[in-house]
Parts: structure tokens; C-alpha cells; sequence
């Protein structure tokens, strides 16, 4: 019997029980994770609390050992599965709202980049701000991203990258949008641990966002002046 089974996790208090669904995320037990979140709930947390203090802080820790040739990909891959199995329960939590809507985006990962974590945060929380979002996945090529902004029309561009060797990519998107004269048509966001704001300066986004909570207020300040240029031409 592992330790973890001998656990009770009720018993402990809420900084040991934070401390100890760190450890369960970076020993990849999915349950133990999702009961955690579940009394952090219980106990009146509010899920993006529970999403911020014990998920993303953990996954964090697990990011340095895996940089530092501690952990390695299966081990790196279960964790991510106990973070989405905390996810899971927090989604609809946080994707319910009562905000009025807000507007709409089409988000991807980059080609050559399957990491979705953080993308899957950006959009749960840009739901829960009221924004329609339409989720493309990963390893997205430019076609794909044509294709969904031609069918959904949206009025947001996220991109989300997360190695040095994809986040290139965003700027041959963006470029090709230029191309089509379709650039002005979209307010492009873009986000990922290795980006900065020079970045996206550079690659010419309209803006980089630091995490899914900062995602959310630009995406909302794009759409408030969005909706007063409008209305300033049609008045
Ligand atoms: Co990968 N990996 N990984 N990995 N991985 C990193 C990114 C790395 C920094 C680890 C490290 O060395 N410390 C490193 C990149 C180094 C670099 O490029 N400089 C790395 C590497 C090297 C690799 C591989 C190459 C490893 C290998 O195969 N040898 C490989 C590449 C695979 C590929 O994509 N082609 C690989 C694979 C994997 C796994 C599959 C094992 C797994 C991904 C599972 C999954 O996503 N389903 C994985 C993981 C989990 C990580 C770390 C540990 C965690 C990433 C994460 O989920 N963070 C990561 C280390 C790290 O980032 N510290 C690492 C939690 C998440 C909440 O944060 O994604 O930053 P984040 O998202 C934030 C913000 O960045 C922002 O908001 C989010 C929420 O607040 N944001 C946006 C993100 N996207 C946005 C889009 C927006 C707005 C905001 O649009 C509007």
C-alpha cells in the first residue's frame, strides 16, 4: 500500500492539503488530484483558487524538474492528466456565468507544439468572462487557422505556443493573414511561458497575455474599443 492510500486527505488542514495535491500532481495520481479539488470546493474555495494555488502552482514545479532532467515525458504526461482531472471539475464552475456575452475566439496551439494546458485554461476562463470560444486544438497549421476564422468569423485570434522552436510560427500566421488583407479583420492574442511582450510587438499580435486571467481583461479592452470605433462610424 502506497502512501498516498494511507492518506486521509480530509484530515488535513488547507495549506497541508494544497502542499500534499502538489505532490499527488507531480506523482501523476490523477484521483487523488480531483478529490482535493473537491474539498477545496467543499470548504467554500473559489475554483479559480483551487485552479491558481494547487493546480498551476503545481504543474509549475513539475515544469522545474522536468527542465532539470528530473522527470521525463511519462511522468510529465501523467501529471498533465491529474492537472486536466482538476481541470475537469472546474470547468463548468468557471465557464458559469451570467456575464453578457462578450464576443467570440477561435484559439489553437501552434504547429509542431501539442501542449494544451494552458490553452484549455485561456478558454475555460475566457467563458467564463462571457466570450464564445471555439477551441481548434493542438499542432495547428496556418490552413487550419484560416479555415475555422472563415467559419466561425470570430472577432478573436488566440495562439498558444510553448517551445522557442514553434512560437516562430505565430508570426508566419499572422503574416499570411497580412497577405489575404484579412489582418485588420481580427484582434490577435498570444500567449505561451516562452513569450513576451517584445514578442508579440515583433510578430505584430495585437497584444501577449501573461496568463488566462490577463487573457480575459485584453480580450475584453480589445472589445470595448472594438465596439466604440464602431459605434463612433455609425453615428
Ligand atoms: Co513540455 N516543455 N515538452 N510537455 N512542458 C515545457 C514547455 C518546457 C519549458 C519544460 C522545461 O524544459 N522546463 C520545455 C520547453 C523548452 C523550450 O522550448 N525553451 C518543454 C519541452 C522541451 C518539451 C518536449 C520537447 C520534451 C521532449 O519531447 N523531449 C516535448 C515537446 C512536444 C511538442 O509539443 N512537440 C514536450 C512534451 C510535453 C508533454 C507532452 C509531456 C506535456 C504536455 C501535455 C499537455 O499539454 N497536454 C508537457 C508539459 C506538461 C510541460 C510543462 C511541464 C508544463 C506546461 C503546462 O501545462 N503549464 C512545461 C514547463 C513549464 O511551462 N513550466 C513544458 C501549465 C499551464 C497552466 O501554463 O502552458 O504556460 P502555460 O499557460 C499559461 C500561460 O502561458 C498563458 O496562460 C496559461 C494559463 O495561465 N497562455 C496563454 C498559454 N497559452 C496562451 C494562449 C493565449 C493567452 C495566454 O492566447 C490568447
Amino acid at each position: 500500500m502506497s502512501e498516498a492510500d494511507d492518506l486521509d486527505l480530509r484530515e488535513l488542514d488547507d495549506d497541508e492539503l494544497v502542499k500534499q495535491m502538489q505532490d499527488d500532481l507531480y506523482d501523476g495520481l490523477r484521483e487523488e488530484v480531483m478529490e482535493g479539488v473537491n474539498i477545496l470546493l467543499e470548504r467554500g474555495w473559489e475554483p479559480y483558487r483551487v485552479l491558481t494555488e494547487a493546480l498551476v502552482e503545481g504543474m509549475r514545479i513539475v515544469g522545474v524538474d522536468f527542465r532539470d532532467g528530473i522527470l521525463f515525458v511519462p511522468e510529465v504526461l501523467m501529471s498533465a492528466n491529474s492537472m486536466k482531472g482538476g481541470m475537469h471539475i472546474l470547468r463548468p464552475l468557471l465557464a458559469a456565468t451570467n456575464a453578457p456575452k462578450m464576443g467570440k475566439m477561435v484559439i489553437g496551439t501552434v504547429k509542431g507544439d501539442i501542449h494544451d494546458i494552458g490553452k484549455n485554461l485561456v478558454s475555460m476562463m475566457m467563458e467564463g468572462a462571457g466570450f464564445e470560444v471555439v477551441d481548434i486544438g493542438i499542432n495547428i497549421p496556418v490552413e487550419k487557422y484560416l479555415e475555422a476564422l472563415e467559419e466561425h468569423k470570430p472577432d478573436i485570434l488566440g495562439m498558444s505556443a510553448l517551445l522557442t522552436t514553434t512560437m516562430p510560427y505565430m508570426k508566419v500566421v499572422i503574416d499570411t493573414l497580412i497577405e489575404k488583407g484579412l489582418r485588420d479583420d481580427y484582434i490577435v492574442l498570444v500567449g505561451g511561458a516562452p513569450l513576451n511582450e517584445q514578442f508579440a510587438d515583433a510578430i505584430g499580435a495585437d497584444a501577449y497575455c501573461r496568463d488566462a486571467a490577463v487573457a480575459v481583461e485584453t480580450g475584453k479592452k480589445f472589445m470595448h474599443q472594438r465596439h466604440n470605433r464602431l459605434a463612433a462610424a455609425g453615428s
